[in-house]
């Protein structure tokens, strides 16, 4: 079998296909260093979890220990490929410095303690406070990153047993747009399409989404078609140059925070060439006049003036797409992630409206989930939605979630929309909320504006619960820290972005005292003696299974229906995409296939909202927008940058993610091939900006906004002109010493990205703003000679000739395996 760097070629080797060709399979394969084949004792089949898309593989066993893993060549997502992190992360489940014991702070220091201790600490607080403020001063904020199980536990427990309404998740941070665009255009949440386009699409088109780094495998399958007969065309909106930017037939590197001026300016041309698909609109939508009133005014050149991008060059981009047979839309960070979040990814919706491209092979849009689980926590209601994607301002549908829950309509809150993570932590910042439990998740990183987080965390007044794996930078805050067990060490299911659901089973146990997250909820739900309004325990079952058998229940009849799925159906084959039930028993690969939509006004999620203001549609209004049920082509004007670019803070700042990292290192940073491809912050600039100012390639800089900043060296990069780019990655964990309240802006220079971040949000999704702020940037020393610590695989290649920086390889210790077997899904 082939052995291949995966570090230094990420998406491994190429097998091209054709339009409406089967994607060949080709199994990735990683074993432990001195590990044979014949040395695995066993396979635990599930899939990878860091990231969305959802790649199946199985976990080898041996003497107890995750010693690698395979891809699943019968998968329908991955067809057997795994993606760098997936092949080396797994390294750190068996990291020296994993949690083991419970934490809870004696003398304002952590030290260790039987579960029992920690676990009445938590439900005598939470119980104390229950009696003295009621349920909201308890506040619950999960992840995207646990299993099915755990946030349908997580949300009865929250929502229908201890009655708060302070419920989210950091897909708030991930997600929220794309669940908010869906649900503006759709009337729910679910995603429309399938990874199955990619092999009939003639056209793709990438918005806001650096596919080749995020989602390595879906990228390996646009390649492939690339590499094969009859590629696609493809088109790539981001300011960056990242590699599917390189491999573009149209790059629209616009202006950071232009969007929707971007996406008004290709409607307005597509609708004046007539590329319309009048049936479609006529039986389908409704809104379209507004759409067309609206995008009138914003010709090309507008257009291609706010975006700062050649008026030819989106024009082209128009024709491609106007044009289409089978046209392919992803959009994710570089839209949700800024001012006017779900504006702009929605105007990406009214584009398949408008040319009738929907529930067809090729025709699809994926308004893309980033982290592995984010589809469940929002399904199960363990974020600022209710389970089975329930309306919570529809009070028939509350009424059904408490006849399934058995409990009283009015215990389960739904005055207003649950709580956004951003205004909960205003509430804490003011004290009205004085528990917060947090799950799977690292805020003291992931937020924006870094030294307002930590200081409403580390109040005295909160009681901070954190449950993790490791002791990240907010577990280190915490008054209780819960050890976790993680993926390969507990059972359960997940969804990916195109609603597919894997099973993952337990490989291995965890280490120490560390339990999963499930077991965690199940003991807190039992200690604050939850009950329904029959006096039975609230929570009906003891193991993932039985979670996931409730959850069927709850799901019945809902977009999201699984109520056909089960364990035994998710073994063995590969991953079914809901809904799931006895019309279809395979699962779904396309919705609203026969232009019927979920949003006729008893059945839709949400009534949506103003995409400028977000203020909110009263049901009245709603059903007189749309007393049928069918899509809706919501217009919105464009509107600048909060924060633009002046005198003293001449740089726009984007921040984001690089190939070999996931998020807050926890992981990627313990497993050694990762780390090496990836070692410190860095920070991207275009090479005429850094001539301008005397700049060069290893500086060291201070990037500074309104906030704070951070210290980072230079990697000079296709990045356009007036951009300057921060990975978000890397916090304190591993460098304690590298934030100092003293050097830089008044609120101290570190390494975190989000030290520079600003405390502002979409009005629609509540996401908040990381992509666009206005920054100063300085020279604090001169580089020795070396190049920045950056990838060159990736977006950020050097700017300067091939070979004047060394190339990230991974070398012999990275080398992962490859077979390429003929089509057909050999297992
Ligand atoms: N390697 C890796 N993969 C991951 C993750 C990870 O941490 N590491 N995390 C997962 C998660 S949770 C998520 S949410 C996804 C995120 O996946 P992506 O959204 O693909 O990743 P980002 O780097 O956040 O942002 C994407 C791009 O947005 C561009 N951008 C910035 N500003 C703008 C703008 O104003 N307009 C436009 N059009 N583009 C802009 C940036 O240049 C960047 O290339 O990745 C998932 N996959
Ligand atoms: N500047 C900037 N900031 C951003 C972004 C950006 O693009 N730019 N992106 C945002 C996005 S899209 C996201 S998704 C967030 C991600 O932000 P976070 O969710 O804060 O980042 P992670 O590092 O994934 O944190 C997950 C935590 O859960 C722990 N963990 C892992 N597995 C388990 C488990 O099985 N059980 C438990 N209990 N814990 C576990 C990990 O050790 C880690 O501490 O960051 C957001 N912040
Ligand atoms: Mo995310």
């Amino acid at each position: 079998m082939p052995r291949v760097d995966r570090i230094a070629e990420p998406w491994g080797t190429r097998t091209p296909y054709g339009a409406g060709d089967e994607w060949p399979v080709r199994v990735d394969r990683f074993l432990q260093e001195g590990v044979r084949e014949e040395d695995v004792e066993r396979w635990a089949q599930s899939a990878s979890i860091l990231h969305s898309n959802g790649d199946a593989l199985d976990i080898a066993v041996s003497d107890g220990r995750i010693v690698g893993v395979r891809g699943r060549a019968a998968d329908r997502v991955n067809r057997g490929r795994l993606g760098p992190k997936d092949l080396y992360g797994w390294q750190a489940n068996h990291s020296p410095d994993r949690l083991t014991r419970p934490l809870v702070r004696e003398n304002g220091r952590l030290v260790e303690a039987d579960w029992d201790t920690a676990m009445e600490r938590v439900a005598g607080r939470a119980k104390e406070l229950l009696d003295e403020q009621g349920p909201s001063a308890l506040a619950f904020y999960t992840t995207g990153q646990l299993f099915l199980e755990e946030y349908y536990t997580l949300g009865l427990i929250a929502h229908g047993g201890i009655g708060t309404n302070h419920v989210d998740g950091n897909t708030r941070l991930c997600t929220a747009t794309a669940a908010a665009a869906l649900k503006e255009s759709f009337g729910s949440d679910g995603q429309p399409g399938s990874y199955a386009d990619v092999d009939h699409a003639d056209v793709i088109a990438l918005y806001g989404h650096n596919v080749a780094e995020t989602q390595t495998v879906l990228w390996a399958r646009i390649l492939d078609r690339l590499a094969g007969p009859n590629p696609p065309a493809l088109i790539c909106v981001d300011p960056r140059e990242t590699p599917a930017a390189r491999a573009a037939t149209v790059h629209l590197a616009n202006r950071p925070g232009t969007n929707v001026a971007l996406m008004n300016g290709l409607l307005h041309e597509i609708i004046a060439n007539g590329w319309i698909d009048e049936d479609y609109l006529r039986d389908h939508v409704v809104g379209f006049e507004e759409l067309r009133e609206r995008v009138a005014d914003c010709p090309a050149e507008e257009a291609a003036r706010i975006c700062d991008v050649p008026v030819g060059r989106l024009r082209e981009a128009a024709r491609l797409i106007g044009t289409a047979d089978r046209l392919l839309s992803t959009v994710l960070q570089g839209f949700y992630q800024s001012h006017q979040a779900t504006a702009a990814s929605v105007q990406v919706n009214n584009v398949h409206l408008v040319r009738g491209m929907l529930g067809r092979p090729g025709c699809g849009v994926l308004q893309m989930n980033g982290q592995p689980t984010a589809q469940n926590t929002r399904e199960c209601g363990a974020d600022g939605d209710l389970p089975g994607f329930r309306n919570w301002s529809n009070d028939a549908h509350v009424a059904e979630l408490a006849r399934i829950w058995n409990v009283d309509q009015l215990a389960i809150p739904h005055y207003s929309p649950p709580t956004h993570a951003m205004q909960m932590f205003r509430y804490i910042e003011e004290g009205s909320i004085r528990f917060l439990y947090v799950s799977g998740t690292n805020p003291a990183v992931s937020m924006p504006e870094l030294h307002r987080i930590r200081s409403i965390l580390a109040q005295e007044r909160l009681f901070l619960v954190v449950q993790d794996i490791f002791l990240s930078e907010t577990a280190e805050l915490a008054d209780v820290v819960l050890p976790a067990a993680t993926w390969g060490e507990k059972t359960g299911t997940f969804t990916n972005a195109d609603r597919t659901v894997h099973l993952s089973e337990k490989a291995v146990d965890p280490p120490g005292e560390a339990r999963p997250d499930l077991d965690i909820f199940l003991d807190f739900a039992r200690r604050l003696d939850l009950r329904d309004k029959d006096g039975a325990p609230l929570v009906k079952w003891s193991d993932p299974e039985g979670a996931f058998e409730g959850w069927k229940e709850c799901s019945r009849g809902r977009p999201c229906d699984y109520s056909g799925l089960s364990y035994e159906k998710l073994r063995g084959g590969s991953g079914v995409q809901w809904p799931c039930d006895d019309a279809h028993p395979d699962g779904t690969e396309r919705l609203y296939a026969d232009g019927a939509f979920w949003s006729a006004p008893e059945v839709c999620e949400d009534y949506g909202r103003d995409l400028v203001t977000g203020a909110p549609l009263s049901p009245t209004e709603y059903k007189a927008l749309n007393p049928d049920g069918k899509a809706v082509a919501k217009a919105a004007e464009y509107i600048p940058p909060h924060e633009p670019p002046d005198d003293e803070f001449p740089f726009a700042l984007t921040t984001g993610r690089t190939l070999y990292h996931f998020h807050t290192r926890t992981k990627t940073a313990r497993a050694p091939q990762l780390q090496r491809a990836a070692p410190e912050v860095w920070v991207e600039m275009s090479a005429a900006d850094a001539e301008r100012l005397g700049f060069a390639e290893g500086d060291l800089l201070e990037v500074a906004t309104r906030r704070g900043g951070v210290q980072a060296r230079l990697r000079v990069g296709g990045i356009r002109d007036g951009v300057v780019f921060l990975p978000f990655h890397y916090g304190y964990w591993d460098r304690p010493d590298a934030y100092d309240p003293e050097k830089g802006p008044d609120k101290g220079m570190g390494r975190a990205a989000n030290e520079a971040t600003v405390t502002d949000w979409d009005p629609v999704s509540k996401q908040p703003l990381f992509k666009t702020a206005a920054a100063r940037v300085s020279l604090v020393e001169r580089g020795r000679g070396l190049p920045a610590p950056a990838p060159t695989t990736t977006a950020s290649r050097p700017a300067g000739p091939e070979g004047a920086v060394p190339a990230t390889s991974g070398g012999a210790e990275a080398e992962a395996e490859e077979s390429v077997a003929a089509s057909g899904g050999a297992r």
